[in-house]
C-alpha cells in the first residue's frame, strides 16, 4: 500500500494544492492521501493573524473533500512543539507499518531538506515526490534529486507536472480586497468568508450568487435594485461603495422564512422577538437577516447593523444604515407607491429630510390600514422630525392626501 503525504502550512489550502495532489496521485496511484497542516512550520513563521489551527484543519478538510482517496489529518496539529516531518514520519509509519509513504513536497523543501529535523530520518522512512518543472528549477531538481539518492539512498520521485503558479501568501492578500476566490474551492472560500479569515471582504459575485439563492426568485430584482441604489446614495454621499452593495444584497436574506421560522431562527441566534413583532412576524427579518448574514457570510459589524435597521430605521443611524435603509425604500424596481418619487429626488438632495418622508409614508400607510405603528418606526421618524428642526430645515411638503 502506498500513502501519499502533503504537509504544508495550508494557510490557506488553494487550487494549486489540489491540483499537485491530483497530478501526484495520478502518477504515484496511492491507496490514501493524507493533508497533513503544519502546526509551528520548523522553517516558516506562519503569517500575522493566521487562524487558529482547529480552522486550518477545517480548511484542509474541505480542501480534501475534492479529491478522490484523501483526507486532511491532524497529526501535527494535535502534537506538542514544533512540528517536525521526522516526528510525523515515525508517527505513520508506527500507523501503516507495510505502507510505503511518499511525502510530496515543493521545489524548495527539495532544495533545503538536508538542513531540516533528522532528515536521513526523513528519507529512510519516506520517499520524496517533487514536481520537476516547478518554479522552471528542473536543472537544480534533478541535481539535487541525484545527490540525496546518492547520499542518503533516499528514494526521489520527479513527476513531470505543471508548475504550480498559486502561492497562500499571493491569495492571502488578494482576499481583503474581494478578490482571490478563483484560487480557492468554493468550500474553502465559503469557509474563509464566513469567519472573515485573512481580513477578507467577500467578492461580491459570489455574495450574489449564494444570497440570491435565499431568496424568492420574485425577489432578486428588488435586491439588485437596492444594490444599484445603494451604490449610487454611497457615492453621492461618501460611503464605503462595495459595503454598501454587500449590505443591500444581504438585507432580505431571511424575507421569504415564514413566522415559524423566523421564531426559528431567533432562537438559534439568542435574538429576543418583542411582542411587536411575535405579532408580525414579517418584521423579524430585519434581525434574523442580520444575524444569518454574520454568521453565514461574517458580515462584520457594521453591515450586520444596516441589515438590523432596514426595515424600520433608528434615531442616529450611521451613514451606511440610513443608505441601506433608503435603497430598500426607493429602489428602482419598488411598486410606486405614494410619495416615492419625492423621496427618490430627496435622497439626493438631503438624507434626513428623505428619511423623514419615507417614515412619514410608513405612518401614513399603516394607520390607513389599521396596522400597529411599530415603535421603532414611530421614534425614527421623531428623531429624523427633531434633527430636521435642529439644523433649521423643513420637513418636505407631502401629506398622504398628496399622490
Ligand atoms: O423587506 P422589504 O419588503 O424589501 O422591505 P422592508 O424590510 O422595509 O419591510 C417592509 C415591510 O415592513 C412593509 O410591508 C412595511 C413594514 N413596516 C415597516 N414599518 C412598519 C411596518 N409594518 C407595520 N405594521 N408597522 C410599522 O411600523
Ligand atoms: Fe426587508
Ligand atoms: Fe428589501
Amino acid at each position: 500500500m502506498r500513502i501519499l503525504i502533503y504537509g504544508g502550512s495550508f494557510n490557506p489550502p488553494h487550487l494549486g494544492h489540489i491540483r499537485s495532489v491530483r497530478t501526484a496521485a495520478a502518477v504515484l496511484e496511492p491507496e490514501r492521501t493524507l493533508l497533513i497542516p503544519a502546526a509551528l512550520p520548523p522553517h516558516k513563521h506562519l503569517a500575522e493573524g493566521s487562524p487558529a489551527a482547529d480552522r486550518r484543519m477545517e480548511m484542509a478538510s474541505l480542501a480534501a473533500a475534492e479529491i478522490p482517496g484523501c483526507e486532511a489529518s491532524d497529526i501535527e496539529l494535535g502534537r506538542e512543539g514544533p512540528s517536525y516531518t521526522s516526528d510525523t514520519l515515525r508517527q505513520l509509519r508506527e500507523r501503516y507499518p507495510a505502507a510505503e509513504l511518499v511525502f510530496l513536497m515543493g521545489t524548495d523543501m527539495l532544495l533545503t531538506i538536508e538542513s531540516w529535523h533528522e532528515p536521513e530520518v526523513i528519507m529512510a522512512l519516506a520517499s520524496l515526490a517533487v514536481f520537476a518543472r516547478e518554479q522552471g528549477r528542473e536543472g537544480e531538481i534533478a541535481a539535487q534529486a541525484d545527490h540525496l539518492r546518492e547520499t542518503y539512498g533516499a528514494t526521489v520521485y520527479v513527476l513531470a507536472g505543471e508548475p504550480v503558479t498559486v502561492s497562500s501568501t499571493g491569495v492571502r492578500e488578494l482576499l481583503p480586497w474581494r478578490q482571490g476566490r478563483e484560487y480557492l474551492t468554493d468550500s474553502v472560500y465559503g469557509c474563509i468568508i464566513r469567519h472573515r479569515l485573512y481580513g477578507a471582504r467577500p467578492d461580491l459575485g459570489w455574495l450574489r450568487e449564494k444570497a440570491y439563492a435565499c431568496l424568492k426568485p420574485t425577489r432578486v430584482a428588488h435586491v439588485q435594485g437596492a444594490e444599484a441604489m445603494a451604490r449610487r446614495l454611497a457615492l453621492r454621499w461618501g460611503a464605503e461603495e462595495s459595503d454598501a452593495a454587500e449590505a443591500a444584497i444581504l438585507h432580505d436574506c431571511t424575507k421569504k422564512l415564514t413566522g415559524e421560522e423566523q421564531l426559528r431562527l431567533c432562537e438559534k441566534y439568542g435574538i429576543m422577538a418583542d411582542k411587536w413583532e411575535l405579532e408580525n412576524p414579517e418584521l423579524l427579518h430585519a434581525k434574523t437577516g442580520a444575524a444569518f448574514a454574520a454568521d453565514q457570510f461574517g458580515a462584520p459589524e457594521h453591515i450586520e447593523s444596516a441589515i438590523r435597521w432596514h426595515t424600520t430605521g433608528r434615531p442616529g443611524m450611521t451613514l451606511l444604515e440610513q443608505i441601506v435603509f433608503l435603497a430598500d425604500a426607493i429602489e428602482e424596481n419598488r411598486v410606486p407607491y405614494p410619495a416615492l418619487e419625492t423621496i427618490r429626488m430627496a435622497a439626493f438632495e438631503d438624507l434626513d429630510a428623505a428619511t423623514e418622508l419615507c417614515l412619514r409614508r410608513t405612518v401614513a400607510y399603516v394607520t390607513e390600514r389599521g396596522l400597529a405603528l411599530y415603535p421603532d418606526t414611530a421614534r425614527t421618524r421623531e428623531f429624523y422630525l427633531k434633527k430636521l428642526e435642529d439644523k433649521g430645515a423643513r420637513p418636505i411638503p407631502w401629506t398622504p392626501q398628496d399622490q
